[in-house]
């Protein structure tokens, strides 16, 4: 690859004629303003971390909280890496104010939280509980006092088991459960909290759940029964997006977080991007297609025959409830190239030598973060994307000297924030950018052993450490630009 091209891939862009006084420098060392100030970021550009409720806040007894399918689940045995479960977790149900305090000190301008469903209707409808709702009332207040701005999520994969026992996401009632759970508590934040997130990872939760079962509520559906589930489930997140709007107190952005599969030219030449193109409307067409579109695409529809789910154009409509802003949780790439078949792609499966980082299926894809939001903006012309979610997992290890030198995940972080950039000096909308994961948490069925911080955490004391990607993080924020 010439070095012209490589800039262009790496987002390094070179104004027209630069090439030739850059070559010399590269022999001198090349001076600092040339090397940074090509990665920063608009002003106002919004930087933030993720979290979620089951990975972090523990205390699953206290505060009048119900049982979630993620209790029943990770205490079954085998279920989980070492039994692990989110018992204890961060801890962050008393602990908030010093990691908020913790937070304001790294320069963190925004963080997405989520509730958990069960601390506010412990019996997944019905009476609320007020404890729970004075916790997220509190947290979000003491974000606020630190000048951080609250992104919610309202699902992150907590759902009440006694909804579950209803049949979880295979049920109408349940759908009709999450609307009103979701306009209850936008009702109690909304004079605060500006944007809102119906679910988190839909195919995840779905996918994983319900047709592979490795994660709660650890079931193994079938392909018809899942094509129906899927069609609930965004049937419930326009369901939720309504509900939200109309018992907002105030104006707020209404959006969803979802694990788009970022469909990735394997080389970038015009018949793979094209490819990519298609590929991203197909291998999205269950969640984030169906919900721009309002339409489930023919080839979808023709793929799964008799198993196609059920629908009514009441339901599209409601499922294309118009969005402020589409969150993106981006870690992997899925490269595709052209064919000539009727989707006119295939996917470009990985060799087992593919880098990838501690997590087996994190697959190092740093292009992830430039054709997810170009081409969701470019197909459905997206106004507001956030990425919602993207770092990295480590074999983290306390060094001698007593610091943690992640020097991996500050890799993983630099290549996909220079991506992201390109995106964004090419005009594709991204406001923001959430880091996952502020610390390191309850990672489901891989336990406490998959560590996604960039704040080491000590399990046995709950003590914290900034990673050397949190202080990388921190100039990133500072200078706006890529470090
Ligand atoms: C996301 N996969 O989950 C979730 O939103 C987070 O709760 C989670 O901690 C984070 O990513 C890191 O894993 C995923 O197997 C879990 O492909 C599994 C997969 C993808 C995303």
């Amino acid at each position: 690859m010439d070095r012209r091209k490589f800039l262009q891939t790496t987002g390094l862009t070179l104004g027209a004629g630069s090439l030739s006084s850059l070559v010399p420098s590269v022999l001198r060392a090349e001076p600092e303003s040339v090397a940074h100030s090509a990665t920063k970021f608009p002003t106002g550009f919004l930087w933030g971390s993720a979290t979620a409720s089951y990975q972090v806040e523990g205390a699953v007894h206290e505060g009048g909280r119900g049982v979630s399918i993620w209790d029943t689940f990770s205490h079954t045995p085998g279920k989980t890496a070492n039994g692990d479960t989110g018992d204890v977790a961060d801890d962050f149900y008393h602990r908030y104010p010093q990691d908020i305090a913790m937070m304001k000190r790294m320069g963190l301008q925004t963080f997405r939280f989520s509730v958990a469903w069960p601390r506010i209707f412990p019996n997944g409808t019905g009476k609320p509980n007020q404890q729970g709702v004075d916790f997220y009332n509190k947290l979000v207040d003491t974000l606020l006092a630190a000048g951080i701005q609250p992104y919610c999520t309202l699902f992150h994969w907590d759902l009440p088991q006694v909804l579950q026992d209803k049949g979880g996401w295979e049920s109408r009632e349940v759908a009709h459960a999450f609307a009103d759970y979701s306009g209850y508590t936008a009702g109690f934040l909304s004079d605060r909290v500006k944007n809102f997130m119906t679910m988190n990872e839909m195919r995840s939760f779905a996918m994983i759940g319900y047709r592979d079962g490795r994660h709660a509520p650890g079931l193994q559906i079938g392909r018809k029964r899942m094509a129906q589930l899927n069609h609930n489930v965004v049937y419930a997140h326009g369901l939720s997006v309504g509900a939200i709007r109309a018992h907002a107190k105030g104006p707020v952005k209404v959006g969803l977080a979802d694990n788009l599969e970022a469909a990735t030219p394997c080389i970038e030449i015009p018949e793979h991007i094209e490819a990519a193109r298609k590929g991203m409307r197909e291998l999205n067409a269950m969640y984030q297609t169906v919900i721009q579109e309002g339409r489930y695409t023919d080839h979808y529809l023709k793929t799964l025959g008799p198993d196609a789910p059920h629908f009514t154009q009441e339901e599209l409509d409601i499922i294309k409830s118009p969005l402020d802003f589409v969150g993106i949780n981006c870690y992997t790439a899925h490269y595709v190239r052209a064919a000539d078949n009727d989707a006119g792609f295939v996917s470009v499966p990985n060799p087992s030598s593919y880098p990838h980082m501690y997590s087996p299926w994190l697959t190092v894809g740093p292009e992830a973060l430039y054709w997810g939001p170009k081409l969701s903006h470019e197909l459905w012309g997206i106004k507001e994307i956030y990425i919602t979610e993207n770092g990295c997992s480590s074999a983290d290890k306390i060094a001698e000297d007593g610091h943690i030198y992640d020097t991996d995940r500050v890799m993983y972080l630099r290549n996909y924030l220079t991506q992201l950039h390109r995106a964004v000096a090419e005009g594709v909308p991204v406001k923001g950018y959430f880091c996952w994961s502020l610390l390191d948490n309850y990672e489901w069925a891989d336990g406490y052993d998959k560590r996604f911080g960039i704040v080491y955490v000590d399990f046995a004391t709950q003590k914290r450490t900034p990673k050397l990607s949190a202080h990388f993080y921190e100039s990133v924020i500072a200078s706006n630009e890529v470090k």
